[in-house]
């Protein structure tokens, strides 16, 4: 097998990748019937595309941002070209234009280390020992250790673990729940490792996290802030910069709040924030210290839709001092005016700035203040969402066109999609952050560890399947803590995982099963949060060597468990992507029939207006409160008071001094704030192993000058960056598109520690602390301390 990761440590130029590739292959091939050779000399020639070449429609299917149209050309089994959307270029219908990841994808398709093979782990877990398998032997190996585990532990000893590498409708991971909840159940994950603070704070304010408008209403904005918002990197729905263009070009201002002069502040902002991680709430209490003390909010407003602003409008029984108001004017215990000389001295923001842009938030209406996701990623990210939905109701942005209420991404306007059904008898679930405690120490753990569901946990984790993700290493946590816990079989006693490559994850598992790409199958995609579209991903070409489609080997264990009719209902994949077609038919009767769908290879939704989240509940509110216990905005939430941690989790939104951020005493070990965010060149670890993407942007650390002149390092230099978690070596980028007392590695570089624990690769997570934040117990990951000096 061909499993030189050497060669994506190195940066190399395409021919050379090409020739090695064709070398790797060329070995590969011998092994096979398939002509691999010849498809992976393919990814060079891509010379005469026209004769005989087949097109074939298709989407990307990873946890990347976007959903566009993929169109493979496809000559003698082999995809030659890909291409995009061509479709006419409309304002009603902007093209799905797909980005440089799928573009590049016969890189990854015929990539000469892809797994081939089902494996079995020979050496001690985690050492990347493995002897080809039959798949037989694989799925008999996998039934008696599920018998087993069930038997012995119950359903809450079985984990499905959080895998976003594949997001059709019929993924592997969704028929792995389907089996094993006809099987007798499975431990449950709420949130995401995305959006984890969003999507749990966001309704103790709204009552709901579907809070924004659609994107075509953003040319009605005046003024867009994105807070910790990068969207020309992160897409976050194909065509969002467009939309973003767009409102531009109609004359609003936009203004950028991030530590780094990100690609979106190049393309389309007005104005730069910088601001030092995990502070953004001291900035918004001191923009509302502005607003209230300049009289610039909107009382009308507050008065009418809103719980909590001031003294007035409070649940009762709550002892005075305790509204949003009188602790922004320090009138409560901590007895502090939230003056913006106080959030400059937080923040590194000059206080004239915070004044002029609170001036501007609260006057230049409508407004909306995006929030992007990496400041929710942070110790007290809780607060930061509760930040700004707050500071949207005190300008009174809230239910209008050109306004919005929370954060990017969740759009008012959803459609019903059928999808495949899931009946888990297993009534627990846990944060999808916290699976280490869950193994460690999951019987007895209840509410307070952020259990849901039952009131304590029966069992500690004891198999999962890790089924298209690397979140079991790579994009957790403290890669060096979580080595150590899964090497412990007296812990986990088996690990299953599903993959394309030898990914840090996969080293980790007893049986390593060979995953299809997404080429090589049919499946239904939704896009992200916006777009109102649905895409038919057409199989292009065959599945190579001994890969295999998830719905296949699940349909043979279930054989093997004795539940194959129950869990095929008779049907083949296609019978249930048919299935998918009908139930969203019965929801929307104007969806076309299947064949039509497979065709055309998408549908687009079409409104005659823009959707505007909460307008019901703004023009009529007494007939339509929001979804909240008091049916009004909550700034001050009873529910949060009542959980009686005002230190971690306060009622109101407010500034929470992060641990590992610019306050914290740890500073004078470790001086730099280290921020991990996503890249364009990878869908997190998908694509590291990309050469092509290496070219276009390279992993390295990004430095501001006076942090880098202070340690000698200059642009180019090998660096180490590390705290007591972990040490990284990687090419520094000196560079003042990074404020001072910052660095930033970009998170998804493969974790490659050498003999002595050392990363060689870059990956974020060898730095970053497993720490659940204290309301949603959701990911961190933007938040640590870091050393850097010259390697
Ligand atoms: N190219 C690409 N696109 C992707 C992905 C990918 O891996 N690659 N992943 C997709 C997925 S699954 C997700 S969840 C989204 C993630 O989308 P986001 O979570 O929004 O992305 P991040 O890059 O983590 O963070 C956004 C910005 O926040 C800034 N930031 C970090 N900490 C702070 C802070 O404390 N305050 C402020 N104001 N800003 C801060 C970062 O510098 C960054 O520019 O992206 C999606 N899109
Ligand atoms: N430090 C830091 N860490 C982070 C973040 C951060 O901002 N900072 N962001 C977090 C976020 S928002 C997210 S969503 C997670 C994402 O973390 P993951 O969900 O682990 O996503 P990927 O790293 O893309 O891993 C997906 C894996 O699936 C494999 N794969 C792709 N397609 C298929 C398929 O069809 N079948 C199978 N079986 N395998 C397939 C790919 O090869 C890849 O190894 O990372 C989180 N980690
Ligand atoms: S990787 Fe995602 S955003 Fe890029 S083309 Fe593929 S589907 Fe679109
Ligand atoms: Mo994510």
């Amino acid at each position: 097998m061909a499993e030189d990761t050497k060669l994506w440590l190195k940066p190399i130029s395409r021919r050379k990748f090409l020739t090695l590739s064709a070398a790797a292959a060329g070995g590969a091939a011998a092994l096979t019937t398939l002509s691999w050779g010849k498809k992976v000399d393919a990814v060079s020639n891509s010379g005469s595309q026209d004769e005989g070449v087949k097109i074939v429609p298709t989407s990307g299917s990873h946890n990347c941002g976007g959903r566009c149209i993929v169109k493979a050309h496809v000559k003698d089994g082999v995809i030659v070209r890909i291409t995009t959307d061509d479709a006419p270029d409309t304002e009603a219908r902007p093209q799905l234009r797909a980005c440089l990841r799928c573009r590049s994808y016969r890189n990854r398709l015929y990539h000469p280390d892809r797994l081939k093979y089902p494996m079995k782990r020979v050496g001690k877990r985690g050492e990347g020992k493995f002897q080809r398998i039959s798949w037989d032997e694989a799925i008999t190996t996998i039934a008696e250790q599920t018998k087993r585990i069930m038997q012995q532990y119950g359903p809450e000893a079985i984990y499905v673990h959080y895998a976003s590498g594949n997001a059709g409708k019929v993924a592997e991971r969704v028929w792995m729940q389907r089996l094993l909840g006809l099987y007798g159940g499975y431990l449950n994950y709420y949130g995401t490792y995305s959006t984890a603070q969003t999507q749990y704070a966001t309704p103790y304010t709204y009552g709901t996290i579907n809070t924004g408008n659609s994107r075509e209403d953003w040319v009605n904005s005046k003024l867009i802030i994105l807070w910790g918002w990068n969207p020309t990197e992160t897409i976050h729905g194909t065509n969002t910069m467009y939309y973003l263009r767009r409102a531009k070009e109609a004359g609003a201002k936009i203004i950028v709040i991030d530590p780094r002069y990100t690609d979106t502040v190049i393309g389309l902002a007005d104005e730069w924030i910088p601001i030092r991680p995990t502070t953004d709430n001291a900035l918004m209490d001191a923009m509302a210290y502005v607003m209230i003390t300049e009289n610039l909010h909107d009382q009308a407003f507050l008065d009418k839709y809103c719980l909590g602003f001031d003294e007035e409008h409070m649940p009762p029984g709550i002892p005075p001092g305790n509204s949003y108001k009188s602790y922004i004017l320090g009138l409560g215990d901590d007895k502090t005016p939230k003056t913006p000389e106080w959030a400059e001295a937080i923040t590194g923001v000059p206080r004239n700035t915070i004044i002029k842009l609170a001036r501007e938030y609260a006057t230049m209406k409508p407004a909306a203040l995006l929030q992007g996701w990496g400041p929710q990623r942070q110790a007290y990210g809780e607060q930061f969402v509760r930040g700004g939905t707050v500071l949207a109701a005190i300008t009174g942005n809230v239910g209008i066109s050109g306004g919005w209420a929370s954060g990017a991404g969740y759009q008012a306007r959803t459609q019903k999609i059928g999808s495949i059904p899931i009946k888990n008898p297993c009534k627990a679930s846990i944060s999808c952050f916290i699976w280490p405690d869950a193994i460690k120490r999951g019987k007895g753990m209840g509410a307070a560890d952020g259990v849901q569901g039952v009131e304590r946990l029966s069992a500690n984790i004891k198999l999962i399947f890790n089924l298209a993700g690397n979140t079991l290493i790579n994009q957790h946590s403290d890669c060096n803590a979580t080595a150590q816990l899964l090497q412990d079989e007296s812990l986990v006693e088996f690990i299953v995982v599903s993959e394309q490559f030898m990914t840090p994850s996969a080293k980790f598992a007893d049986i390593l099963l060979p995953a299809d790409n997404y080429m090589e199958r049919d499946d239904i995609v939704t896009p992200w949060g916006f777009g109102d579209y649905l895409l038919f991903m057409n199989k292009a070409v065959d599945t190579v060597f001994e890969c295999r489609n998830g719905y296949d080997w699940v349909t043979d264990l279930a054989d093997k468990l004795g539940l194959k009719e129950q869990f095929t209902e008779g049907r083949t994949l296609e019978d249930w992507l048919r299935y998918i077609v009908d139930e969203t038919r019965k929801n929307h009767p104007e969806f076309p029939t299947y064949e039509e769908f497979k065709q055309k290879g998408y549908y687009q939704w079409q409104y005659p207006e823009p959707a505007i989240a909460f307008k019901k509940q703004i023009e009529d509110p007494v007939n339509n409160p929001f979804p909240t216990p008091s049916g009004k905005i909550e700034i001050f939430s009873e529910r949060l008071w009542k959980m009686n941690n005002p230190k971690e989790i306060p009622a109101i939104p407010k500034y929470v001094p992060s641990w590992e951020g610019p306050q914290d005493p740890l500073r004078e070990k470790y001086p730099l704030q280290c921020i991990t965010p996503h890249y364009r060149r990878r869908s997190h670890s998908t694509f590291d192993n990309v050469p092509w993407m290496e070219e276009v942007a390279p992993q390295v650390v990004w430095i501001n000058p006076i942090d880098a002149e202070a340690r000698g390092i200059k642009d180019g230099d090998k660096v180490k960056v590390f705290n007591d978690r972990g040490a990284m070596i990687l090419p520094a980028k000196v560079t003042p598109r990074i404020m001072p007392g910052v660095v930033s590695v970009p998170q998804g570089a493969w974790w490659s520690p050498d003999a002595n624990g050392v990363d060689q690769r870059g990956c974020a997570n060898v730095i970053t602390k497993y720490h659940p934040t204290p309301l949603a117990h959701g990911n961190p990951q933007h938040t640590n301390l870091v050393q850097v000096v010259k390697a």
